[in-house]
């Protein structure tokens, strides 16, 4: 597929989403949005795409929602359906794992897709924050529900409130990133990531993803009791059985998705 904003690609078992918009630090207008949207699903229907890495370039992976082009919209305008809001949902729902390479500016929605990834690989140079507050509006993509389960109140509330910005060890310290390398090796080192995770049952790690969200939506006899349906059901899998058939015979697993 061709796209105007952004560019998918498959290496091997990854599905590599690119975003495109150098003119305007990769904000998140409403055609990148339904393009994305659309290169994810592309990548979910594809059984050879095992695991995808969203990047966007070394200046910014995404400094937010398109200003130029909220500034004029309407609360109706913007909950139709030809607008992005409706649709966007999708991406934190998405079934796959995501690894987000992260680099340069990381704000407003910008760190909103972030946190609706999996594993985060920041470059030194990144910045993170939710600038909301500067140009009168919050957080719409999830920002104030995921960066408090993030990080917590305290220092949610900071960012949210102030509009302040964080570098990468910070967000590394908060757990808000999982890792932190050289600016020259960030997109590497998130496909290294991926290809990892890539090599893994397609099964158990999708019911990995589905349980370890679940913790943000259940209590934890809830969450506990989810976990142990999930246990229970791979052990329907082909790829459980070849795993530690694998284990016992001393060679690496072939597992299939099945
Ligand atoms: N939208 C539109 N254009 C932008 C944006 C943006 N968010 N950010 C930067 N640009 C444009 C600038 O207007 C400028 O364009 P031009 O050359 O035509 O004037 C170009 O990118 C370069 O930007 P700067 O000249 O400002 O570059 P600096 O290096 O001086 O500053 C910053 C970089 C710090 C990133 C600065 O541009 C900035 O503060 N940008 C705005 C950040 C922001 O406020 N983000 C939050 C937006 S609101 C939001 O995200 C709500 C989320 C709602 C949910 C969305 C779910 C997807």
């Amino acid at each position: 597929m061709n796209y105007e904003t952004l560019s998918a690609s498959k290496e091997g078992p990854l599905g590599v989403i690119t975003i495109n918009r150098p003119d305007a630090m990769n904000a998140l207008s409403n055609k990148l949005v339904h393009e994305l949207v659309s290169a994810l699903t592309a990548f979910e229907s594809d059984e050879d795409v095992r695991c995808l890495v969203i990047a966007g370039s070394e200046r910014a992976f995404s400094a937010g929602a398109d200003i130029k082009e909220m500034a004029d919209m309407s609360a109706v305008e913007m909950s139709m359906s030809g607008h992005f809001f409706p649709l966007w949902d999708k991406v934190g729902k998405y079934p796959k794992p995501i690894v987000g390479a992260l680099s340069g500016f990381v704000l407003g929605g910008g760190l909103e897709l972030a946190m609706s990834l999996d594993v985060l690989v920041a470059s030194e140079t990144t910045q993170l924050g939710q600038p909301e507050i500067n140009i009168g509006v919050i957080p719409g993509g999830g920002g104030t529900q995921r960066l408090t389960r993030a990080v917590g109140k305290y220092k949610a509330m900071e960012m949210i409130l102030t509009g302040r910005r964080i570098g990468a060890e910070e967000a590394k310290g908060l757990g808000l990133v999982s890792r932190v390398v050289p600016k020259e090796a960030y997109l590497e080192e998130a496909k290294k990531v991926a290809s990892e995770i890539a090599s893994k049952s397609p099964v158990s790690v999708r019911l990995a993803k589905m349980a370890v969200n679940k913790a943000f939506e259940m209590g934890l006899s809830d969450g506990l009791d989810f976990e142990r349906e999930l246990f229970y059901l791979l052990f329907a899998s082909e790829d459980a059985k070849e795993g530690m058939r694998a284990f016992l015979e001393k060679r690496k697993p072939d597992f299939k998705g099945k």
